[in-house]
């Protein structure tokens, strides 16, 4: 237990959203009383106990301008930008400011595996989990996939925490330590967020900041900014194009793990993965390289990968009609995953539904796919029009403004053979609460022509 947290009497909780209320109920658990802040008002909160609990003071509707007195030090949310008010001037103060994940890390009564990246997370996250459990492990798979890590800290002994860490995440570490960790791939994501793609990388790479020599990173071999990073821990690369001295790579269909002064291994065969698409295939590489740092021997990752179907909503196939394939990838919140997407279908096949909240990307990475694989692109949300002024030279662009005009539109559209992929390149904010949310509207929407 850290003995920093051992000498806090209160501690600011900023953002009551998932993280931050199990961060809450993770302090009040320690005896540290809570200031709990968020701009949204009670009704929208939910907040069960922590709403009648004498050592919890909240100040809900809007942030408080000064931090309000006796806070030791002060746990932030993942959402909450580095830039706000409330944080300048706790850092001004000379306040520790923690990432609700660091906070956790402190009472884990197990090891970590983190894992990040621009695109891939989740679904490498469920699969290392799947691969550990199949291998015999007792597992929690948790962090910005959904679970917070603060939620887990109650519970057996033993457990390997199979941890998604987002950038948002990442830029309040201090002193997290996974035992094994993973950079997929980088890419311009959160440029908003982070104010530019300097910081965002930055972030990226404090997953490896605090392992020592006895840890595993695992990274992208033909990523050139990832595996040019420089780390202290025993440095494991994965790569589809390339053989690698240390790690797993793609030999034939076989991935064969190599290590120095070890007989190759075969670990899998591409056609095991019930997954599609070489993004997964990468996904499937990392997860393996990770789970095999924990002690995982191997035998069991054919099994599990043939089991594994992949998430909701990324490129979920959700009904076939008239020749017509659908395809929800709503979590495709940045153009290199819809390029990713694009890359898995015939040429000149797809009606694209694009757009939403732009963070910050450029969309002209999309402009040589969409040329070979769009048969025409339907536009959303806040980002259509600087979409259009970007794509519409090179595809026919339809301005639909919302996801049932795109459906429609695209429904009109499509022939026998053609693929409709909602892959939208952007955040669902300015529309939805979350991509769940969009993409669950998407198949509704679908459902509702089928029927
Ligand atoms: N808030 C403020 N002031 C602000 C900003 C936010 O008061 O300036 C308040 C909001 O009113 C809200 C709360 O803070 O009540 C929101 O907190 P949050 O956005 O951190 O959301 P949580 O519910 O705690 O969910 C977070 C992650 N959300 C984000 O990173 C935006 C979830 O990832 C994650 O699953 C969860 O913690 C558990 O770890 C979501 C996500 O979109 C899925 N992540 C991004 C991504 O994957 O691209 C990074
Ligand atoms: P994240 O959690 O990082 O958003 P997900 O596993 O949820 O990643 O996948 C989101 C989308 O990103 C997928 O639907 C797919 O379009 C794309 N994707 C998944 N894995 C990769 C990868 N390794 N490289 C590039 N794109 C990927």
């Amino acid at each position: 237990m850290s003995l920093e947290a051992d000498n806090w009497t209160r501690a600011l909780v900023y953002g009551l959203g998932i993280s931050g209320k199990a961060a809450a109920r993770l302090l009040r658990s320690t005896g540290v009383e809570v200031v709990g802040v968020d701009r949204r008002a009670a009704e929208e909160l939910n907040l069960g106990h922590l709403a009648d609990d004498p050592g919890v003071e909240l100040h809900l509707g809007r942030e408080p301008e000064a931090i309000p007195g006796g806070v030791d030090a002060v746990v932030v949310s993942p959402g909450v930008p580095p830039g706000q008010p409330l944080l300048k001037a706790a850092r001004l103060a000379g306040l520790p400011v923690l990432a609700e994940v660091e906070l956790a890390s402190w009472y884990l009564s197990g090891p970590i595996v983190g894992i990040t990246g621009s695109n891939g997370k989740s679904t490498t996250t469920a699969l290392t989990g799947e691969l550990l459990r199949a291998s015999g492990f007792d597992v929690e798979v948790c962090g910005n996939i959904g679970l917070p890590l603060s939620a887990c800290v109650e519970g057996e002994a033993g457990r390997i925490f199979v941890t998604e860490l987002s950038s948002f995440q990442l830029e309040g570490v201090d002193r997290l330590r996974p035992r094994a960790a993973s950079l997929l791939n980088l890419a311009d994501d959160h440029l908003d967020w982070h104010r530019g793609q300097e910081a965002y990388f930055k972030a990226k790479a404090a997953i490896f900041r605090n392992q020592t020599a006895k840890d595993s990173a695992v990274l992208n071999a033909d990523d050139p900014r990832v595996a040019s990073l420089d780390v202290e821990a025993q440095r494991r690369l994965f790569s589809r194009t390339t053989s690698v001295e240390d790690g797993c790579y793609l030999d034939g269909d076989t991935v064969v793990e190599v290590a120095p002064g070890e007989p190759p291994k075969a670990l899998f065969s591409w056609d095991d993965l019930a997954l599609e698409g070489e993004h997964n295939l990468e996904n499937a590489m990392a997860a393996a390289l990770l789970s095999r740092a924990m002690g995982a021997d191997g035998s069991a990752f054919p099994a599990a990968l043939a089991l594994f179907q992949g998430l909701p909503h990324r490129v979920e196939e959700v009904a076939g009609r008239a020749g017509v394939t659908w395809v929800d990838d709503s979590k495709a919140t940045n153009f290199a995953a819809t390029l990713r997407s694009l890359e898995g279908y015939p040429e000149n096949s797809v009606h694209l539904i694009l757009g939403g909240r732009n963070k910050g990307g450029d969309a002209a990475v999309l402009t040589e796919v969409a040329i070979r694989k769009v048969k025409r692109a339907y536009l959303v949300g806040e980002a259509a029009e600087e979409l259009a002024n970007v794509l519409a030279d090179v595809v026919p662009c339809e301005m639909t403004g919302d996801l049932s005009r795109a459906v429609e539109a695209a429904a009109r559209g499509a022939v026998e053979g053609d693929v409709v992929l909602l892959s939208p390149g952007c955040a669902s904010f300015d529309q939805y609460r979350s991509f769940n949310e969009r993409g669950d509207h998407f198949q509704d929407l679908v459902e509702a022509l089928n029927g």
